[in-house]
């Protein structure tokens, strides 16, 4: 069962890369290889998988893949109906899904400077088919983390791209407070360790403060079945599985602290969104990390 799972997973992710630029052909196999390299060292890093691989044959194993289905042309600030297929290598739909965190689809959308984050639940129709609506703030291209769970199996990320037209604007500047007030909400972001490393495990630690009385938040409520939820992307020009992180919060920590331990595949630059519920108000905390 493992090795079925396993084998899984590295076909799934091969799909993926070769999305981005050319649907699968029959040389698929060499390819196969290659990749097989650089998608131990990201699964190690996003936590979706434990265990060894086996690098065996992926002959006859099931895959998954998403296809989206966009308006022709996507206009900023605009709400644009997205529709999400999942199939498995044949093309043939993926219908059975399983609940988690609460829904059966989490769609995490990002601008590719990063500047813009979403997090929002597509309906799921039938026959693997997803609905959504989405708005996209400014022109440029996004990119779209679809998160799922076949029945049966482990959690699956697909990544989708978009694109919106328009001229771009500049990219903003990178900017590493670690200390900003998101509406009435003061957030400090603090770390175990002062410089962050490739690969060394570490904790994020949200404080959430009042504004108005400088207190820490008491009254922070479940969010999708936890305490918080925390993703990391790395800033890249071109945005893979391997980029995407998502960390459950700790449980247990005291009022106005939540805490998630993750670690991070390469160096560079990542932004990490941290979503709380005060109160059926979803706070979004964005702060930008550099990892060495
Ligand atoms: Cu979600």
């Amino acid at each position: 069962m493992n090795r079925l799972v396993c084998t899984f997973l590295i076909a799934s992710n091969l799909f993926l890369i070769q999305s981005c630029s050319q649907p699968p052909t029959s040389e698929d196999t060499s390819a196969q290889t290659e990749h097989t390299n650089d998608h131990t060292a990201s699964d190690n890093s996003s936590g979706h998988h434990h265990g060894s691989h086996n690098h065996g044959t992926t002959e006859n194993s099931a895959t998954t893949q998403a296809k989206l289905t966009a308006p022709a042309e996507i206009k900023p600030n605009e709400p644009a109906a997205l529709v999400i297929d999942i199939q498995d290598s044949e093309g043939k739909a993926v219908a059975d899904f399983e609940i988690f965190q609460e829904k059966i689809m989490h769609l995490i959308v990002v601008s590719d400077d990063l500047q813009f984050y979403d997090h929002i639940h597509p309906d799921y129709k039938e026959n693997g088919r997803f609905e959504v609506e989405a708005t996209f703030p400014q022109a440029g291209n996004y990119t779209l983390f679809s998160d799922y769970k076949p029945s049966g199996q482990n959690e699956q990320v697909s990544v989708l791209q978009a694109e919106v037209s328009g001229n771009s604007p500049t990219t903003p500047e990178v900017d590493l407070n670690r200390s900003k007030t998101f509406d009435d909400t003061e957030v400090e972001l603090t770390l175990s360790q002062p410089t962050l490393k490739v690969g060394k495990e570490v904790t994020v630690m949200f404080n959430l403060k009042d504004k108005a009385n400088n207190q820490a938040v008491k009254n922070l409520q479940p969010y999708l079945g936890e305490l918080g939820h925390l993703v990391i992307v790395k800033n890249s020009s071109s945005l893979t599985r391997a980029d995407y992180i998502h960390a459950h919060a700790l449980k247990d920590t005291s009022d106005g602290q939540v805490h998630f331990v993750t670690s991070f595949p390469e160096s560079g630059k990542y932004k990490a969104w941290g979503q709380f519920n005060r109160n059926g108000k979803i706070v979004t905390a964005d702060f930008w990390l550099d990892v060495q």
